[in-house]
Protein backbone atom coordinates (compact mmCIF):
# COMPACT_ATOMS: atom_id res chain seq x y z
CA UNK A 1 0.00 0.00 0.00
CA UNK A 2 1.36 3.35 -0.77
CA UNK A 3 1.95 5.93 1.83
CA UNK A 4 -1.26 6.45 3.77
CA UNK A 5 -2.28 10.35 3.96
CA UNK A 6 -3.78 11.77 7.26
CA UNK A 7 -5.43 14.98 6.96
CA UNK A 8 -6.15 16.95 10.67
CA UNK A 9 -4.42 19.00 13.29
CA UNK A 10 -2.04 17.18 15.81
CA UNK A 11 -3.95 19.17 18.73
CA UNK A 12 -6.77 16.63 17.29
CA UNK A 13 -6.82 13.94 20.05
CA UNK A 14 -8.67 11.90 17.64
CA UNK A 15 -6.20 12.48 14.60
CA UNK A 16 -3.32 11.35 17.32
CA UNK A 17 -5.15 8.06 17.90
CA UNK A 18 -4.57 7.92 13.74
CA UNK A 19 -0.73 8.81 14.71
CA UNK A 20 0.10 6.91 17.29
CA UNK A 21 -1.44 3.66 16.00
CA UNK A 22 0.59 4.68 12.65
CA UNK A 23 3.40 4.59 14.46
CA UNK A 24 3.33 1.27 16.16
CA UNK A 25 2.22 -0.06 12.91
CA UNK A 26 5.53 0.97 11.66
CA UNK A 27 4.12 2.34 7.98
CA UNK A 28 4.42 5.23 6.55
CA UNK A 29 2.68 8.28 6.43
CA UNK A 30 1.99 11.93 5.47
CA UNK A 31 -0.06 13.72 7.89
CA UNK A 32 -1.68 17.68 6.52
CA UNK A 33 -2.70 20.54 8.57
CA UNK A 34 -6.89 20.50 8.40
CA UNK A 35 -9.22 21.72 11.11
CA UNK A 36 -9.45 24.79 13.62
CA UNK A 37 -6.75 26.95 13.10
CA UNK A 38 -5.69 25.31 9.90
CA UNK A 39 -7.08 24.33 6.41
CA UNK A 40 -10.73 24.81 7.04
CA UNK A 41 -13.19 21.07 7.23
CA UNK A 42 -16.14 23.20 6.24
CA UNK A 43 -15.07 23.59 2.34
CA UNK A 44 -16.78 21.39 -0.50
CA UNK A 45 -13.50 20.05 -1.27
CA UNK A 46 -13.35 18.81 2.64
CA UNK A 47 -16.94 17.78 3.02
CA UNK A 48 -16.66 15.60 -0.13
CA UNK A 49 -14.34 13.62 1.87
CA UNK A 50 -16.24 13.87 5.07
CA UNK A 51 -19.94 15.17 5.08
CA UNK A 52 -19.09 16.23 9.07
CA UNK A 53 -16.66 18.84 8.33
CA UNK A 54 -14.52 16.75 11.08
CA UNK A 55 -10.88 15.74 11.64
CA UNK A 56 -9.49 12.95 11.05
CA UNK A 57 -9.57 11.55 7.29
CA UNK A 58 -7.30 9.05 6.08
CA UNK A 59 -6.82 8.56 2.12
CA UNK A 60 -5.80 5.01 1.40
CA UNK A 61 -5.24 2.76 -1.53
CA UNK A 62 -8.75 1.44 -0.54
CA UNK A 63 -10.45 5.16 -0.32
CA UNK A 64 -11.04 7.34 1.94
CA UNK A 65 -12.18 6.74 5.48
CA UNK A 66 -13.23 8.64 8.95
CA UNK A 67 -14.10 7.88 12.28
CA UNK A 68 -10.50 7.67 14.11
CA UNK A 69 -12.22 4.81 15.61
CA UNK A 70 -12.62 2.69 12.92
CA UNK A 71 -9.61 3.93 11.70
CA UNK A 72 -7.28 2.67 14.21
CA UNK A 73 -9.52 -0.50 13.57
CA UNK A 74 -8.93 -0.50 9.79
CA UNK A 75 -5.26 -0.15 10.24
CA UNK A 76 -4.57 -2.80 12.11
CA UNK A 77 -6.87 -5.23 10.59
CA UNK A 78 -5.01 -3.82 6.75
CA UNK A 79 -1.44 -4.62 8.77
CA UNK A 80 -2.41 -8.15 10.31
CA UNK A 81 -1.88 -7.17 13.97
CA UNK A 82 -3.59 -9.12 15.27
CA UNK A 83 -1.62 -8.19 18.61
CA UNK A 84 -3.17 -4.97 18.14
CA UNK A 85 -6.80 -5.93 17.11
CA UNK A 86 -7.05 -9.72 17.85
CA UNK A 87 -9.07 -11.58 15.44
CA UNK A 88 -10.53 -13.81 17.75
CA UNK A 89 -14.01 -12.91 18.35
CA UNK A 90 -13.58 -12.80 22.21
CA UNK A 91 -10.48 -11.29 22.39
CA UNK A 92 -11.31 -8.90 19.87
CA UNK A 93 -14.71 -7.98 21.46
CA UNK A 94 -12.93 -7.38 25.51
CA UNK A 95 -10.56 -4.90 22.77
CA UNK A 96 -13.54 -3.26 21.53
CA UNK A 97 -15.55 -2.86 24.41
CA UNK A 98 -12.91 -0.20 25.47
CA UNK A 99 -12.62 1.22 22.11
CA UNK A 100 -16.46 1.60 22.01
CA UNK A 101 -16.39 2.84 25.87
CA UNK A 102 -14.36 5.87 24.93
CA UNK A 103 -16.47 7.17 22.29
CA UNK A 104 -19.23 6.93 23.89
CA UNK A 105 -19.65 6.97 27.78
CA UNK A 106 -16.14 8.57 28.23
CA UNK A 107 -16.10 11.09 25.46
CA UNK A 108 -19.46 11.96 26.62
CA UNK A 109 -18.20 12.92 30.31
CA UNK A 110 -15.13 15.20 29.76
CA UNK A 111 -17.42 17.28 27.18
CA UNK A 112 -18.69 20.13 29.51
CA UNK A 113 -14.95 20.48 31.62
CA UNK A 114 -12.40 20.09 28.72
CA UNK A 115 -14.39 22.30 26.46
CA UNK A 116 -15.24 24.92 29.36
CA UNK A 117 -11.54 24.74 31.17
CA UNK A 118 -9.01 23.72 27.97
CA UNK A 119 -11.04 25.14 24.82
CA UNK A 120 -12.48 27.90 26.70
CA UNK A 121 -14.98 27.93 24.30
CA UNK A 122 -18.00 30.28 25.63
CA UNK A 123 -20.71 27.91 25.01
CA UNK A 124 -19.17 25.65 27.71
CA UNK A 125 -18.59 28.25 30.36
CA UNK A 126 -21.17 27.80 32.36
CA UNK A 127 -19.18 26.50 36.44
CA UNK A 128 -22.25 23.77 37.23
CA UNK A 129 -22.48 22.24 33.75
CA UNK A 130 -18.00 22.25 34.29
CA UNK A 131 -18.57 20.85 38.09
CA UNK A 132 -21.17 18.42 36.89
CA UNK A 133 -18.92 16.98 33.75
CA UNK A 134 -15.77 16.82 36.21
CA UNK A 135 -17.66 14.40 38.53
CA UNK A 136 -18.91 12.51 35.81
CA UNK A 137 -15.15 12.05 34.07
CA UNK A 138 -13.94 10.88 37.23
CA UNK A 139 -16.66 8.29 38.00
CA UNK A 140 -15.33 6.79 34.53
CA UNK A 141 -11.98 6.81 35.47
CA UNK A 142 -12.70 5.21 38.42
CA UNK A 143 -13.81 2.52 36.45
CA UNK A 144 -10.76 2.48 34.38
CA UNK A 145 -8.87 2.22 37.64
CA UNK A 146 -10.90 -0.86 38.66
CA UNK A 147 -10.30 -2.38 35.30
CA UNK A 148 -6.46 -1.95 35.21
CA UNK A 149 -6.09 -2.77 39.29
CA UNK A 150 -8.15 -6.33 38.51
CA UNK A 151 -7.09 -7.16 35.06
CA UNK A 152 -4.27 -5.04 33.91
CA UNK A 153 -1.56 -4.05 33.08
CA UNK A 154 -3.57 -2.68 29.92
CA UNK A 155 -7.10 -1.89 29.60
CA UNK A 156 -8.06 -5.39 27.62
CA UNK A 157 -5.68 -7.58 30.21
CA UNK A 158 -1.92 -8.29 29.35
CA UNK A 159 -0.96 -7.32 26.20
CA UNK A 160 -0.87 -3.99 24.25
CA UNK A 161 -3.63 -3.08 22.25
CA UNK A 162 -5.93 -0.62 20.11
CA UNK A 163 -8.01 -0.04 23.43
CA UNK A 164 -5.00 1.16 25.05
CA UNK A 165 -4.31 3.67 22.14
CA UNK A 166 -7.62 5.46 22.36
CA UNK A 167 -8.07 4.81 25.98
CA UNK A 168 -3.93 6.34 26.54
CA UNK A 169 -4.99 9.57 25.31
CA UNK A 170 -7.94 9.98 27.05
CA UNK A 171 -6.22 9.23 30.09
CA UNK A 172 -3.80 12.12 28.87
CA UNK A 173 -6.53 14.16 28.41
CA UNK A 174 -7.76 13.93 31.80
CA UNK A 175 -4.72 14.73 33.30
CA UNK A 176 -3.28 17.51 31.27
CA UNK A 177 -6.90 19.05 32.25
CA UNK A 178 -7.48 21.34 35.06
CA UNK A 179 -9.75 19.79 37.40
CA UNK A 180 -9.38 17.86 40.71
CA UNK A 181 -8.81 14.75 40.42
CA UNK A 182 -8.93 11.79 42.48
CA UNK A 183 -5.73 9.38 43.00
CA UNK A 184 -5.85 6.87 41.21
CA UNK A 185 -2.67 4.66 40.84
CA UNK A 186 -3.48 1.61 38.66
CA UNK A 187 -4.35 4.59 36.20
CA UNK A 188 -0.82 6.64 37.16
CA UNK A 189 1.32 3.38 36.76
CA UNK A 190 -0.59 2.60 33.40
CA UNK A 191 0.27 6.04 32.09
CA UNK A 192 3.64 5.35 32.29
CA UNK A 193 3.45 2.25 31.27
CA UNK A 194 1.76 3.94 27.56
CA UNK A 195 4.51 6.52 27.68
CA UNK A 196 8.01 4.11 27.61
CA UNK A 197 6.52 3.14 24.28
CA UNK A 198 8.50 4.58 21.78
CA UNK A 199 5.01 4.85 19.43
CA UNK A 200 3.60 7.27 22.10
CA UNK A 201 6.99 9.51 22.07
CA UNK A 202 6.41 9.75 18.40
CA UNK A 203 2.98 9.72 18.00
CA UNK A 204 1.30 10.97 21.27
CA UNK A 205 2.14 14.35 21.34
CA UNK A 206 1.40 13.80 25.17
CA UNK A 207 2.08 17.96 25.56
CA UNK A 208 -1.54 18.31 24.54
CA UNK A 209 -4.44 17.35 26.33
N1 LIG B 1 -16.20 10.93 16.07
C1 LIG B 1 -15.19 11.66 15.34
C2 LIG B 1 -14.99 12.99 16.02
C3 LIG B 1 -13.99 13.86 15.27
C4 LIG B 1 -13.86 15.23 15.90
O1 LIG B 1 -14.61 15.64 16.79
N2 LIG B 1 -12.87 15.97 15.42
C5 LIG B 1 -12.64 17.33 15.91
C6 LIG B 1 -11.23 17.44 16.46
S1 LIG B 1 -10.96 16.34 17.82
C7 LIG B 1 -12.78 18.29 14.75
O2 LIG B 1 -12.63 17.93 13.60
N3 LIG B 1 -13.06 19.57 15.05
C8 LIG B 1 -13.28 20.56 14.03
C9 LIG B 1 -12.04 21.16 13.47
O3 LIG B 1 -10.92 20.98 13.95
O4 LIG B 1 -12.20 21.88 12.45
C10 LIG B 1 -13.89 10.84 15.28
O5 LIG B 1 -13.62 10.13 16.27
O6 LIG B 1 -13.16 10.89 14.29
Amino acid sequence: MSVVRILGRVSSINVRKVLWTCEELGIEYAREDWGAGFASTKTSEFLALNPNGLVPVIKTDDGVLWESNTICRYLASKYDRGDLLPSDPWRRALVERWIDWQATELNGAWRGAFLGLVRKEAAHADLVTIAASTIDWNGKMEILEKQIAMDGPFVAGRNFSLADIVIGLSVNRWLGTPIERPALPAVADYFERLRARPAFKRGAYDAMP
